[in-house]
């Protein structure tokens, strides 16, 4: 019988600490979504940002691109065990929003809102990283619905599900209030690399 090649054991040769404990690597892109997948048009898609801003704005699609756009490669790492690496995201970096925006004090903390009703919740600090941003095209092909398409949020250095898919707005808070997942027992922080998969 001839034996299928190992292509992950390849992969991940000499890249063995950019695995997360308790994760295996794929090259497949596995979709996880909890509940139905919205299918939405970039022509009618708003992006809005509000809670503690001095003034909340919306953008249009081609409004929002004109933020300005970067690249980023990243690691991507789902707390149901499976990590894929390289991921080639080019979009809006989520800096590029908040200089758009006058916060006021205290907004500390943000909620991420979605189409549908899945949200979370990150601290503004983490999100003010070089490497988040809201990305429209993946390893260079626009986004797929399944992937979040038109627009999703990555953000690398956390488990996946603080990537949240078909992005819809940012609301600014002063407490660090729990998303969905957090809500369901997921940890706030999220950090893979010490394994914080449940609070
Ligand atoms: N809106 C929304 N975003 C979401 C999810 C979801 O169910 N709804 N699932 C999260 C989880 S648990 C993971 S692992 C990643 C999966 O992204 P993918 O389906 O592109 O692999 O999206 C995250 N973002
Ligand atoms: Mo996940």
């Amino acid at each position: 019988m001839n034996k299928r090649p190992d292509y992950e054991a390849d992969l991940l040769k000499g890249r063995e600490h950019r695995l997360p404990p308790g994760q295996t690597l794929t090259r497949k892109f596995p979709v996880l979504t909890f509940g139905p997948t919205p299918r939405l048009d970039k022509a009618g898609w708003s992006f809005r940002a509000g809670g503690l801003v001095e003034e909340p704005r919306t953008w249009s699609w081609a409004e929002f691109l004109a933020l300005g756009e970067s690249e980023v490669m990243a690691d991507f790492h789902c707390v149901t065990t499976w990590s894929r690496f390289d991921n080639l995201w080019q979009g809006v970096p989520f800096k590029a929003v908040v200089a758009q925006l006058k916060l006021k004090p205290g907004a500390d903390y943000v909620m991420v809102h979605c189409h549908g009703s899945y949200t979370t919740n990150l601290p503004l600090a983490v999100l003010m990283d070089d490497d988040v941003l809201f990305a429209h095209k993946h390893d260079g092909q626009d986004l797929e619905a399944e992937h979040g398409g038109p627009m999703r949020l990555i953000v690398p250095k956390k488990y996946a599900w603080k990537s949240a898919k078909w992005v819809s707005g940012i609301e600014f808070m002063d407490r660090n209030q729990p998303g969905f997942w957090e809500q369901n027992g997921y940890h706030m922080d999220a950090d893979p690399f010490k394994e914080e998969r449940f609070g």
